[in-house]
């Protein structure tokens, strides 16, 4: 197997059924990925750990759900110089606002990409690391292209019924 070029990091395996979703884009495109559940703050050594040793393994990004009091990110970010997206989960009271703010009020210094709460922001965090790698690799420049491609075929297709 393809050594991972991608870590897809969540604080909780409540936050697995979202976070699939970036991994589903990862496999359309052939990036090879790992899925590792590991909190800021119940696994705390064992994060650090993980993310410090990602470089050196080969990881290219690392892409990062968590919700609530939502640090995993930020966490992740100052342990590594990957690039790291965070992906702000819903949450039951604050229906994922407490998430994104906590993701994305990064103090300058240490930056997160952060996406949008939920589905939608862990796929486009999976797109937005495959525009990072397609800068140097052709074959994903073209598999990008198609995608765009197929979205608006699918759209326009809605206007002929
Ligand atoms: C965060 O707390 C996780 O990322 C998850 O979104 C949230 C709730 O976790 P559980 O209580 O469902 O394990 O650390």
């Amino acid at each position: 197997m393809a050594r991972a070029q991608v870590a897809i990091m969540m604080g909780s395996d409540s936050d697995l059924k979202v976070m699939n979703e970036a991994a589903t884009i990862l496999q359309e495109f052939g990036v090879p990925y790992e899925i590792k559940i590991l909190s800021a703050h119940r696994t705390p050594r064992q994060t650090i750990e993980y993310v410090a040793a990602a470089q050196a393994k080969g990881m290219r990004a690392i892409i990062a759900g968590a919700g609530g009091a939502a640090h995993l990110a930020g966490v992740v970010a100052a342990h590594t110089l990957l690039p790291v997206i965070g992906v702000p989960m819903e949450t039951e009271y604050l229906k994922g606002i407490d998430s994104l703010f906590s993701t994305v009020q990064m103090p300058a210094g240490i930056p997160v990409g952060c996406m949008a709460i939920g589905k939608a922001g862990a796929k486009n965090a999976a797109l937005l690391v495959v525009a990072m790698l397609a800068l140097s690799d052709r074959r994903l420049v073209k598999k990008l292209r198609y995608y765009r491609e197929k979205m608006t075929t699918a759209v326009l297709k809605k206007n002929t019924r």
